[in-house]
C-alpha cells in the first residue's frame, strides 16, 4: 500500500490535511517504513539525524508522513512534530528485547503530552521477518499495552524490509483517522 492509495482512503475523511507522525526509538525501522510506503529504495537507509517528510497531494487534498530521528539526543525535539498529528505510529524493533523498557518509557511520555492527547497510537511490532522477534502479543503484554485507556490503539505485526503486515497497519490508521475526525 503506497501513500497515494493511503490519501485515496482518507478522503472520506472531512479534512483536507492529514498528518501522520512516526516516532520510536533509533534503529526501529522508521525510516524503511517511511521508504517503503513511499516505494523508494531501503538498500541504503542511514540513521537519521533530523527528520525525513513524505507528502502526496490530489484534488485538494494532502497527506503528510513525518519521520523523526530517534537517537536518544535527538529525542527533546520529538516534541515540536506533536502538533495537529492525526495518528501517531510508534515503531518497535521486536527482536531487541534488552530495549524493550527503553522504548516502553518512551512511548509512556509521548502518552503523557498534552499535544497528543487522546491521538490514535498504531504501534507497528517491527523486524517480524526476524526468527528472534516476539510476537505482537508478546509485546502487548511486555509493554502493558492494555493499561492505555485514553485513546484507539492497535498493535500490528510487519517487516518494514517485506512490507508484510505494513498495509494492514496503515487502514487501520486510515479508519481512526475518519473516526477521530467525525467525533472530535
Ligand atoms: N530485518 C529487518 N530489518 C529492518 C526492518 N526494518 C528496518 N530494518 C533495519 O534496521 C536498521 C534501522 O532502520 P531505520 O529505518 O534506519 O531505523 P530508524 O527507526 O529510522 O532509525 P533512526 O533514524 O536512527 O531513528 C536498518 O539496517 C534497516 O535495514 C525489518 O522489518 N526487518
Ligand atoms: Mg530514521
Amino acid at each position: 500500500m503506497g501513500l497515494l492509495s493511503i490519501l485515496r482512503r482518507l478522503k472520506q475523511s472531512p479534512d483536507q490535511e492529514v498528518r501522520l507522525l512516526l516516532l520510536g526509538l533509533d534503529n526501529a525501522g522508521k525510516t524503511t517504513l517511511l521508504k517503503q510506503l513511499a516505494a523508494e529504495d531501503i538498500s541504503h537507509i542511514t540513521p537519521t539525524q533530523g527528520f525525513n517528510i513524505k507528502s502526496v497531494q490530489s484534488d485538494g487534498f494532502k497527506l503528510n508522513v513525518w519521520d523523526i530521528g530517534g537517537q536518544r539526543r535527538i529525542r527533546p525535539y520529538w516534541k515540536n512534530y506533536f502538533e495537529n498529528t492525526d495518528v501517531l505510529i510508534y515503531v518497535i524493533d521486536s527482536s531487541d528485547r534488552k530495549r524493550f523498557e527503553e522504548t516502553s518509557m518512551e512511548l509512556a511520555d509521548l502518552l503523557d503530552q498534552e499535544d497528543l492527547a487522546g491521538v490514535p497510537l498504531l504501534i507497528f511490532a517491527n523486524k517480524q521477518d526476524l526468527t528472534t522477534a516476539s510476537t505482537a502479543s508478546e509485546l502487548a503484554e511486555g509493554l502493558h499495552l492494555h493499561t492505555i485507556r485514553d485513546r484507539m490503539w492497535q498493535v500490528q505485526a510487519c517487516s518494514a524490509l517485506t512490507a508484510e503486515g505494513v498495509q494492514d497497519g496503515m487502514i487501520w490508521v486510515c479508519r481512526n483517522i475518519s473516526f477521530r475526525k467525525k467525533n472530535s
